[in-house]
């Protein structure tokens, strides 16, 4: 699958690809992940990529024109409601991200995220140009660039071939759907006088199971009971 991030600061994303499972499947080939700065599609001296928003207010926009044109030269020919390429902005007042529209972005040949940045973009992007407008969750970040990482890298995981056997998601078994995964322990048996739970250590596999899906319960109700009443 092919991402494209288009940012104000391609250097922010040196770092956050480059480790684990991404990496890997970047130099095997699954991934190709493409950073593009906006200014480039600037015509101005200046390179101006924001302006002040009609009407009056606080900060400043992103303006439309480059934002259309870069979109329109890293995705040429492709139309808004494409099913295989999508542009997706990343911005504090989009729809929440989930692990369901991860599922769905990585059925895609292509994905391009927009970093929003400043008090937000100019209107007519969302109208006009993308096809989703996300947000990651309720608190305020300063952009979209850590928000496009995070995106990034839960689609990336799904990809066919990305992840190893130890990764994980094989693991599945493991966990029961709509609950938090079993508190899970190694060694040393004993670290300071607390013991790891005496069922896991014998072989009952029976037994470890009904525990393990217990703990869970229990975990769940503790740190999200909103999981339990849906
Ligand atoms: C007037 C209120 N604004 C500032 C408090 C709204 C606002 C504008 C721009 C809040 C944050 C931002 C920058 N954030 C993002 O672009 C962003 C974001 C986020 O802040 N939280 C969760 N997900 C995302 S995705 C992009």
């Amino acid at each position: 699958m092919t991402f494209h991030i288009l940012t104000i600061f391609p250097d922010f994303f040196r770092g956050p690809l480059d480790y684990g499972i991404v990496e890997r499947a970047r130099r095997a080939g699954k991934l190709d992940i493409h950073i593009h700065d906006l200014r480039n599609w600037t015509q101005d001296r200046h390179r101006t990529v924001d302006d002040r928003p009609f009407g009056g207010g606080e900060g400043m926009l992103l303006k439309c024109e480059p934002i259309f044109d870069a979109v329109e030269s890293i995705l040429p020919g492709r139309q808004k409601g494409d099913p295989d390429r999508k542009v997706v902005l990343l911005s504090a007042s989009g729809r929440r991200f989930d692990q369901a529209l991860a599922r769905d972005y990585a059925g895609l040949q292509e994905l391009l995220l927009i970093c929003g940045r400043y008090e937000g973009v100019d209107e007519r992007v969302a109208q006009h140009l993308i096809d989703d407008e996300i947000s990651i969750g309720d608190y305020v970040l300063s952009g979209g660039e850590l928000p496009a990482a995070i995106v990034l890298d839960a689609v990336a995981r799904l990809q066919e071939g990305v992840l190893g056997n130890s990764d994980s998601s094989v693991n599945e078994s493991f966990s029961e759907p709509g609950l938090l995964d079993c508190p899970q322990y190694t060694r040393p048996e004993e670290f300071r006088g607390w013991k790891a739970p005496e069922v896991l250590l014998g072989g009952n596999h029976a037994h470890i199971r009904e525990w393990r899906k217990q703990a869970a319960r229990e975990k769940t109700a503790r740190l999200r009971p909103d999981l339990l009443n849906s």
